[in-house]
């Protein structure tokens, strides 16, 4: 089945929804004005005001994505038949009819949710920051709020605003916690959209009358005031609000009155996805690594572990712990944040399978967060790879084909080599290195607590760091130059 976009503020390419090719959306291609009807602070704020309220997020480099809701219950089956595509989906996916969908909430008991477990594990994982679906697609919202009585503490047995816990334990552990709201797509409101999916007619792609209404009603007399109640209802929290899927419904006046509830919370870090032309805080490449970052702009990758966000009794297609440490570097090194989804099942539960890789990828950065927290890019940047000159991406343009030998980043006195392949002859090979403007005074590895010096030579341009004959680490090993001016 193709899945297809309702109508687009912009001109983003076309949504794929083959199982396995989740719904995306490239950052990069999001129009944004230069004048909006509402200033918002990225247009207002100095560049040191700017730097200032994006500082903690540009060191975390590392968060974790929640997708849980009352999808994670029928887990991807709806009347007996598996429903193609991503799990969240399901409602628009099998055409649920509204007050069939919201039958769901009564049942809706997970009382094997945790705020602690799953904020130890982001912590143990070394993820700095946590953003959980406050509010997706399917309009149920996951905490308390007066504004709508669908929502997880009126609405089902469970009465608890996970919100709430999860506020607390970010602060009881000291991590951030942000709120994903679906500010314009609502399924189970009057007048919320809804893309395209299947046979859904045009111009609303609405399959139940009951999803009939206006579009700027819904917005004032929902969307807004929950989105109020998130921003004043826990504390020092949120500190992202993370947009999704913006349609033309959202017009820049619309987005204005958005805005101007943003702009009374001055810390706040939001993405590009408000719609209405306004551009955020951050690019949000989803599902994939883009080839050089995004100079200039901070950015995102959002990605799953398997092929959905949230809970699918039977999606067991994981990424290897390995793909998911190397992204990381991969992203670091090109000065991005990683936000990795879990989903939660029925029961508040985490997937075992995305518990394990989680405690892995903390392990290997309990030895090598130093790599990747509070990093700057690579001052190379060949290692990546490269654009190929005979083949064309899916927008006609070259090819970026990645290589995958090594990544750096750096800090102010210290380049960091993430080696994925371990030299045979045990001589590591950093070519141009006089590209690189620092005096590079010794080397050791970063899992070595000894510091035992590694032995540095040069042949031409090339600077040779020579290797003990095992790899400390099976994934990535880390040799640190370090470097003054
Ligand atoms: O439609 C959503 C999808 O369900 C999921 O929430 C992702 C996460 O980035 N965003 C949208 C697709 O771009």
């Amino acid at each position: 089945m193709q899945l297809t976009r309702r109508t687009f503020t912009t001109g983003l390419s076309t949504l794929l929804a083959a199982p396995a090719v989740l719904a995306q959306i490239e950052g990069e291609h999001i129009d944004t004005a230069n004048r909006h009807p509402v200033p918002a602070v990225q247009d207002t704020e100095t560049t040191a005001q700017h730097e200032a309220r994006l500082a903690w997020w540009r060191e975390a480099r590392f968060g974790m994505f929640i997708h849980w809701g009352l999808y994670s219950i029928p887990a991807g089956t709806w009347n007996g038949q598996q429903i193609p595509g991503i799990g969240e989906w399901i409602m628009n996916r099998a055409s649920i009819p509204v007050a069939d969908y919201k039958a769901l909430a009564q049942q809706f008991n997970p009382t094997g949710f945790s705020a602690e477990a799953i904020v130890s594990l982001a912590k143990n994982a070394g993820m700095k920051y946590i953003v959980i679906t406050s509010k997706h697609h399917d309009g149920f919202a996951m905490f308390h709020s007066k504004a709508d009585p669908f929502n997880i503490v009126t609405a089902t047995p469970f009465k608890r605003d996970p919100l709430q816990e999860l506020a607390h334990e970010c602060r009881r552990q000291g991590i951030k916690l942000g709120f994903y709201y679906s500010q314009d797509q609502d399924w189970t409101a009057p007048g919320g959209a809804a893309y395209k999916t299947g046979d859904h007619q045009p111009p609303t792609y609405h399959w139940d009358k009951a999803q009939d209404g206006d579009f700027a009603t819904y917005l004032r007399t929902k969307a807004i005031p929950q989105m109020k109640e998130l921003l004043t209802q826990y504390g020092e929290f949120p500190a992202v609000i993370w947009f999704d899927t913006p349609t033309k419904d959202m017009t820049p006046e619309l987005a204005g009155e958005i805005v101007a509830l943003l702009n009374q919370h001055p810390r706040l870090i939001w993405n590009n996805r408000l719609g209405g032309g306004y551009k955020g805080d951050t690019e949000t490449p989803e599902q994939y690594i883009p080839a050089q970052g995004y100079p200039g702009r901070d950015w995102e990758s959002c990605m799953t572990m398997n092929d959905t966000w949230g809970y699918k009794s039977y999606d067991t297609n994981f990424k290897s712990t390995e793909t998911l440490v190397r992204n990381l570097i991969d992203i670091a090194s090109k000065g991005g944040n990683y936000l990795l989804n879990i989903g939660p099942d029925s029961h508040g539960v985490v997937p075992p399978a995305e518990v394990e890789r989680l405690q892995q990828v903390g392990q290997w950065l309990a030895v090598n967060g130093a790599a990747i927290h509070g990093t700057l890019p690579t001052l190379f940047g060949a290692e990546a790879g490269s654009f190929s000159d005979t083949e064309k991406d899916k927008n006609g343009k070259p090819k970026f084909i990645p290589e995958w030998k090594w990544r750096s980043t750096t800090t102010p006195n210290r380049i960091y080599l993430s080696l994925f392949e371990w030299p045979a002859d045990g001589v590591f090979r950093l070519p141009e290195i006089s590209r690189v403007p620092r005096t590079i005074t010794g080397a050791h590895l970063l899992a070595d607590p000894a510091r035992k010096p590694l032995k540095l030579s040069r042949t031409g341009d090339t600077l040779e760091v020579h290797l003990p004959p095992q790899a400390p680490d099976a994934i990535a090993s880390v040799v640190v130059l370090e470097t003054k001016a």
